[in-house]
């Protein structure tokens, strides 16, 4: 039981509160006012101690990224100017955690000399995710503090962990769950300053002979810099210093490595796409009076294929109960493993207890009976990828499904104006575009129908929120945004191989670039089935100058489903994943291009790579000029979360702007932005 609070004592311990809607962002003004109520604390003999609170319902979301990409103004205040006045104090200070504390604020509160949290507290340095690293004393106080290995993973992995967690690591001092404030006023009085603690050289977990290895090891286990690894090894730099260095030294080093990473090319491809994926549903008309009032509060897939249990398992784990409907035992059994499998998968690398396993696979019902899709506020169809089929599953959902249910399609190049047109309900029809596997790749294509109403849409942006998944705007145009560009990215890869360009150069050179695979092992991986007939389906303009890739799907090379596409495959190499070069595939394009009469010649890599990405880009700008895509950042967005396009690139639109001059301004230190935090 604590003893009763000293009023009179209260008045010696001094609460600070974080608060500037929404997240408290510790912008360079809001810093200036934090440090100026800050230094009239020290100044004021009467206050023994300082306790920093956030209000907003969290901590603080560090510092403000939009500051970083501005010249830094004359005398700014940082975060580092207020965490330097803590530092300096001769008074006690105690951080009270509830909700987030990330980035510069969690740098904040490792300078305090404790640490309280409530148990729904959440502790992140995600700076790494912005290209950057914590830039305000967190590489060299957090190794000191938990120690330089854990140090290490907590930084480059830049996801927020629990109360829990961080009590084990030594991050916090204690979880609280009585009056967060009160304990940490209590934790402040008549406590001592551990200043010093936090600056001798030491890395808590180490022996001082094992620094280098720990470092030597943390390097090797992250990407190339060049091939967005710059931040994360500039980041184990700066905890080298801290395991090696005095501690003025180390922050000396941190300052210096961050002032860097503000500048990189990578750093200001990541800040675009946080700011581009934030941007997302805010669309004219929507933000306001149509903001969705529609529940979602159960949901229904026709179809229990893959796309249709990844449909289902995506809203499960969002906890909204799901209902699928296949008229085939066989699909629905298959289904049922499926969908236990991945949770049971999930309870075995410890994401999920085995009660919320069983919950959430309770939470799929499978059934024959399309009747028991009468509740469900969406009902998402994921049927064979057929106009007809999808046509008569409309007629049907939309004379079962309740008033206001909102009818959706997953089909990927279907038109939704001609779905809409078997309802009743036009307004309520919209395609809901997932990537397999639905439940978890993080993309998720909105696409309008002619009569798609504001309120639908604002409920479409609300199943994305719920799902966790970046959605996007799409107009309801063949292939929609990220298909239509793809298309036009592998029918250069082939015009390219018909030049004479061996596809596992092209491949090759685009995996060089960031992209996890290139276009031909893409295409065999999807199938070359597929891929022909969405070329037939968009007629001409598609099929090259050869007819290669018609030629291999006749001579039965699907891809990988038929161990030979583009490239051959082998069970016995990379269990039958891995792209073999086939020499009789090139010396079918070499046949093909001297019967189309296409001279050979050679590209390098650079050639391959601008006419890949420019026909990304081009093709992005007709998007933008048919209203297809509402923003360059929308179009980012969906290339990078759902095509594969390396983040510290920025995407297709942001690269072909900035990408030669921000890569060339990491070098050089052009691009002048502020070398800040
Ligand atoms: N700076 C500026 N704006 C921010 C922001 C930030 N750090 N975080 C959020 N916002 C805006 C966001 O753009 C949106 O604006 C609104 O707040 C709600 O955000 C020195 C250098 C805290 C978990 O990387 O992870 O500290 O759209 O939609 O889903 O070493 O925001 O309303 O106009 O995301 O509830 C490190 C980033 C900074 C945290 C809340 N910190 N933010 O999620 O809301 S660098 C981060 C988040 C740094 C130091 C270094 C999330 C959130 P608008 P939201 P949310």
């Amino acid at each position: 039981m604590l003893p009763p609070l000293d009023r009179a004592a209260d008045g010696a311990i001094r609460l600070i509160t974080l608060d500037n809607p929404p997240v408290n962002a510790l912008s360079f003004a809001y810093c200036a006012k934090l440090l100026e109520e800050l230094e009239q604390a020290h100044a004021d003999g009467g206050v023994e101690a300082v306790v920093f609170a956030g209000a907003n319902g969290l901590f603080s979301a560090g510092a403000d990224v939009n500051d970083f990409n501005q010249e830094l103004p004359e005398h700014a205040t940082t975060i580092r100017d207020v965490i330097a006045a803590v530092e300096a104090s001769v008074k006690v200070h105690v951080a009270a955690i509830d909700g987030n504390a990330l980035g510069g604020a969690l740098e904040l509160a490792l300078v305090c000399d404790y640490r309280v949290a409530t148990a729904a507290a959440k502790f992140g340095l995600p700076e790494i995710r912005l290209g950057l690293l914590p830039g305000a004393g967190g590489t060299q106080r957090l190794p000191r503090l938990i120690g330089a290995r854990a140090a290490l993973e907590f930084m480059l992995k830049g996801s927020a962990i629990s109360a829990q967690r961080a009590l084990a690591l030594g991050l916090i001092d204690e979880i609280v769950d009585a009056d967060l404030v009160a304990r940490a006023k209590d934790r402040a009085r008549g406590a001592k300053r551990r200043v010093s603690e936090r600056q001798a050289i030491i890395a808590a977990d180490l022996p001082p002979q094992a620094g280098p290895f720990v470092v030597a090891q943390a390097h090797k286990a992250v990407p190339p810099e060049e091939n967005g690894g710059l931040a994360a090894h500039t980041l184990i730099d700066a905890v080298q210093a801290a395991v090696e260095l005095p501690f003025a030294f180390g922050i000396a080093r941190e300052s210096r490595l961050f002032g860097e990473l503000v500048r990189s090319g990578p750093s200001q491809a990541l800040r675009h796409l946080f700011f581009a994926e934030r941007e997302l549903a805010k669309i004219d008309g929507i933000d306001g009076a149509a903001r969705d009032d529609t529940e979602i509060e159960s949901a229904g897939v026709v179809g229990a294929g893959t796309m249709g249990s990844g449909i289902a398992i995506a809203f499960a784990q969002a906890g909204i109960p799901v209902v699928v409907v296949d008229g085939s035992d066989e699909a629905v059994d298959k289904a049922r493993q499926t969908v236990m499998g991945m949770f049971m998968y999930q309870v075995q690398k410890g994401r999920l207890t085995r009660e919320e396993a069983w919950k959430r696979g309770r939470s799929i019902r499978f059934t024959g009976d399309w009747a028991e899709l009468g509740a469900a506020d969406v009902v998402v169809e994921a049927v064979f990828e057929n106009l007809e089929v999808k046509r008569e599953v409309f007629r049907k959902l939309d004379a079962i499904a309740k008033p206001g249910a909102i009818l959706a399609s997953n089909t990927s190049t279907l038109d939704i104006d001609a779905l809409a047109a078997e309802t009743k309900r036009p307004e309520r029809v919209l395609g809901l575009h997932f990537f397999v596997p639905a439940n978890v790749m993080p993309l998720l294509e909105i696409v309008r129908g002619r009569e798609t109403s504001p309120r639908t849409i604002a409920a479409a942006f609300k199943i994305g929120k719920l799902l966790g998944k970046k959605a996007v705007l799409s107009g309801n145009a063949f292939g929609f945004i990220g298909n239509r560009m793809i298309f036009d990215y592998v029918r250069e890869a082939n015009a390219l191989a018909e030049e004479g360009v061996a596809p596992v150069r092209i491949d090759a050179a685009m995996k060089a670039f960031g992209f996890p695979m290139g276009p031909f092992a893409m295409t065999d991986l999807s199938g070359l089935d597929i891929a022909l007939a969405v070329q037939k389906a968009r007629g001409a303009e598609a099929l090259g100058r050869t007819g290669v890739l018609e030629r291999l799907v006749q001579m039965g090379r699907l891809g990988q489903k038929s161990m030979a596409g583009y490239f051959k495959y082998d069970k016995a190499v990379g269990k039958g994943r891995e792209p073999i070069v086939d020499p009789q595939v090139e010396e079918l394009y070499a046949q093909a291009a001297r019967t189309a009469g296409i001279a050979p010649r050679a590209a390098g890599d650079d050639e391959i790579r601008t006419r890949l990405l420019d026909a990304l880009a081009e093709r992005g700008r007709k998007l933008l000029d048919e209203g297809v895509a509402l923003r360059p950042g929308d179009i980012d967005v969906v290339y990078v979360y759902g095509y594969g396009f390396p983040p510290h690139r920025g995407g297709p639109m942001w690269y072909a702007e900035h990408g030669r001059v921000s890569s060339s301004a990491a070098s050089e230190g052009e691009g002048r932005l502020p070398a800040h935090a």
